[in-house]
């Protein structure tokens, strides 16, 4: 499982969001947004270069690997 540290995200909307964008991946099984520790999971083989578009380009910040 990858984790990711996400900025932007603040509500149940954006984890949404954020989850559909990652989840279009084929390379990715599931995602999940832990809103309090804005964070990412991902299960799946995604690399993290791969993870990274999708999330920016919905309009958040990847900061890094958690
Ligand atoms: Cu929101």
């Amino acid at each position: 499982m990858l984790k990711f540290k996400v900025d932007g995200m603040t509500c149940g909307r954006c984890a949404q969001t954020v989850t559909k964008a990652v989840e279009a991946l084929p390379s990715v099984e599931r995602a999940s947004v832990d809103l309090t520790a804005g964070e990412v999971s991902i299960e799946g083989n995604a690399d993290e270069s791969v993870i990274r578009k999708p999330i920016e380009d919905a309009g958040y910040d990847v900061r890094a690997a958690a």
